[in-house]
């Protein structure tokens, strides 16, 4: 179909599944667990676990790359499709960003654009498992065009902007877009 290689360049392929991430693991009960869209929306949702099982729900395969060079391939993601959210949210007009708000506080900062693609979701379940804690379970989100740290672990609140803004790795260094494709590890 086409030409490119499937690993990008500077990528190493893996088969386990890495355990990243900044600061302890939170701990969220499916009880306690809410989830938020808000910012510039025509509808803010604030929707609890039986809420968000109860939406339309999608498999989807993809491949993950991380900055720190690994790859694993074949991930099968399981959970609700961001364009579902979208379709009951109405993003308005000026919404051009995602912030991705995280238990813990970790953030990180998306396109909308690059939301819209029909393997870009909320997970909560991997290669038919549910998501452990350590992989950001409850649910995380997944964005597989990007570098993985724009998949943000224990997801709880996406926030729409106009202006981009850094997230959290951002700050620190990382490329605020983050292309595989391009090697889009940190700016420069
Ligand atoms: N909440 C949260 N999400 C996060 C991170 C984090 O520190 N906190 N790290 C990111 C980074 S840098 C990577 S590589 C992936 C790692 O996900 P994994 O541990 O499931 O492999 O999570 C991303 N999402
Ligand atoms: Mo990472």
């Amino acid at each position: 179909m086409n030409n490119e290689p499937r690993l990008p360049a500077g990528q190493r392929l893996t088969e386990d599944w890495p355990i990243l991430h900044y600061g302890s693991i939170p701990s969220i009960s499916l009880d306690e667990w809410s989830f938020k869209i808000d910012g510039l929306v025509e509808n803010s949702i604030d929707i609890n676990w039986s809420d968000f099982m109860n939406l339309p729900q999608t498999k989807v395969v993809s491949d993950i790359h991380c900055v720190t060079t690994w790859s694993k391939y074949d991930n099968q993601w399981e959970g609700v499709l961001i364009n579902e959210l979208l379709k009951i949210c109405q993003p308005k007009d000026n919404a051009m960003h995602v912030m991705f708000h995280s238990y813990g506080g970790y953030t990180t900062n998306v396109p909308l654009k690059d939301l819209q693609f029909d393997n870009v979701l909320i997970a909560h379940s991997h290669n038919g498992s549910t998501i452990t804690s350590e992989h950001g379970g409850p649910a995380r989100g997944v964005v597989p065009h990007l570098y993985f740290w724009k998949s943000a672990k224990w997801v709880n609140r996406m926030e729409f902007i106009t202006e981009e803004q850094a997230g959290f790795w951002e700050n620190y260094g990382y490329h605020i877009y983050g292309d595989p494709w391009k090697e889009e590890r940190y700016s420069s």
